[in-house]
């Protein structure tokens, strides 16, 4: 264990009070305070908190939309086109060149659930481990599925890769082990990793602890992601990996490791794209995909200024409207540069609410008011500063639905948005959808009642024609116990 000494040498005059009770502290508390100071790297952090600090307010002067070349709104594509592109991401994946990246370490405080938000059962009866990993999992084995079937003599893979965090590692991993056997995946392809933890500041800078024996911490941000993933991706080139798809753990309806999207920025000879949802209310919780002097950037929502927000184009729609929803293509060549060392990406802050231990009473305080800092990267922070490693990137905006491909879960049930029932809601109507476009009636189902359609059995609508549907294989279950036979929704109980 290191010595007392060593530890604060480490922490200097200006984070001292760390160790203030040390000697009171038994072995394994002595050990875990230790190993919690080893683990981090104090001057980095205290110099970031200075930076945030000092930064002087951004300039806004230099931003403009996104330009219209190189923005493929996906619903206006001529349908060959989209097929090719679909085929192209198909066979991407049946060469086991496609890894899905799923971001899962946020610590979720809007939701204030106690478990991670990618596990929480939504009771959709579609599986006894019904969540957002596992609708995740089950689009990854229908589109092995569809590989396969396209090219057979293929042996279809995707390396699925899950970013945790201290607070959901171990019962993320614990869900997916059940869900990954449910679907029929295999689990040698599935990657488990964690990012790192930054010490949460007081408003003077000084590390909050927790208890007497640790201090606070908090995930580094969703742009964690490019240091924890580094030491991973020699493996993933050898195994032949190529293209990427970094997406939430949130989102109900995300495509996941989407064959239309791959094969568009394959078409294209993007190096990345970001997905936008057309944004219509100046004030929603997405970022803008915009430029900053003619480099792509985004601009998060929680610091877009208001004017920008509201400005509108002539056609009366918002100029700043390119809304991203933090789901990324990356070429495993981006990737690898943007996740070099070199590439320093900014702090951003975000001033909290954090229970800390009180020195002077002894006692762990729940703040009524922001009493403290934690320091986060952004995930889309590389595109800026792609250009620190010299890439002069070729980018993507890849325009979808929002009925189609965006509903998150972000809220507690009484905000109304955003929340277990609204992304059921949305879940089911896109299933209704895609079963009128499949031409099958829902004669039957007189009540409205919610039609979900199992990942397993159908990644975004194809496959559910007439005739093609029957009880027996399971094609269609729906929570209130009908079953769609033949084209039409029967009753069964
Ligand atoms: C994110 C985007 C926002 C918009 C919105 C759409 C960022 C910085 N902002 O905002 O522009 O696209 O999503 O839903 O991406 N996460 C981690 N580790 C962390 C923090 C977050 O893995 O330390 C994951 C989290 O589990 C989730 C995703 O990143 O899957 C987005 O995190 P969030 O829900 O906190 O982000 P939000 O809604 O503020």
């Amino acid at each position: 264990m290191t010595s007392f000494e060593t530890l604060s040498n480490k922490l200097g005059d200006g984070q001292s009070h760390v160790l203030t009770y040390w000697d009171q502290l038994n072995d394994e508390e002595k050990h875990s305070l230790a190993s919690q100071i080893d683990g981090i790297n104090v001057g980095l952090y205290e110099q970031a908190f200075k930076e945030v600090q000092m930064l002087k307010p951004q300039s806004f002067e230099q931003i403009s939309p996104i330009s219209e070349d190189r923005h493929i709104v996906k619903s206006e594509l001529d349908p060959k086109i989209k097929d090719e592109h679909w085929d192209l991401g198909l066979k991407a994946i049946s060469r086991g060149e496609v890894g899905a990246i799923v971001m899962a370490g946020g610590q979720a405080t809007r939701l204030g659930a106690d478990q991670p938000k990618g596990t929480i059962n939504l009771g959709l009866g579609l599986s006894s481990t019904d969540s957002l990993l596992w609708i995740q999992a089950a689009r990854i084995a229908r589109l092995l599925k569809l590989a396969k079937e396209a090219y057979p003599d293929s042996s279809p893979s995707i390396q699925w890769l899950v970013m945790t965090s201290n607070s959901t590692m171990e019962e993320t991993r614990n869900h997916l082990v059940k869900v990954v056997q449910d679907v029929g995946i295999s689990m040698d392809d599935v990657t488990i990793f964690s990012q790192a933890e930054i010490p949460c500041f007081d408003l003077n800078g000084k590390f909050l602890l927790s208890s007497r024996s640790s201090l606070a911490t908090a995930p580094d941000g969703n742009g964690g992601l490019y240091a924890a993933i580094r030491p991973l991706l020699p493996k993933l080139k050898s195994r032949g990996v190529k293209h990427f798809h970094i997406v939430c753990v949130d989102n109900i309806l995300c495509r996941i490791a989407d064959p239309h999207l791959i094969g568009c920025a394959i078409d294209m000879n993007a190096d990345c794209a970001a997905t936008t949802v057309e944004k219509t209310n100046p004030f929603e919780s997405v970022g803008v995909v915009c430029l900053e002097s003619g480099h792509v950037r985004v601009l998060e929502y929680s610091e877009i200024p208001k004017e920008l927000a509201e400005k509108r184009d002539p056609n009366g729609k918002l100029s700043f409207r390119a809304g991203s929803v933090a789901m990324h293509y990356f070429t495993m060549d981006f990737l690898e540069k943007v996740s070099d060392e070199s590439v320093r990406l900014p702090f951003h802050v975000a001033k909290k609410k954090i229970p800390y231990f009180d020195l002077s009473t002894s006692t762990v305080v729940q703040p009524k008011e922001p009493n403290g800092i934690k320091l986060e990267q952004f995930v889309f922070d590389v595109f800026p500063h792609a250009k620190q490693v010299s890439l002069n990137i070729r980018f993507l905006v890849w325009e979808v639905l929002r009925h189609e491909e965006f509903s998150p879960l972000k809220n507690a049930e009484h905000v109304g948005r955003d929340c277990i029932s609204t992304i059921r809601r949305d879940f089911a109507s896109e299933c209704r959808r895609w079963l009128a476009r499949a031409g099958v009636e829902l004669s039957g189902d007189k009540y409205g009642n919610p039609v979900y359609i199992s990942p397993l059995v159908s990644y975004a609508g194809e496959d559910l024609s007439k005739g093609q549907i029957s009880p027996s294989n399971g094609v269609i279950k729906m929570t209130n116990g009908l079953l769609v036979e033949n084209g039409t929704v029967a009753q069964t109980s």
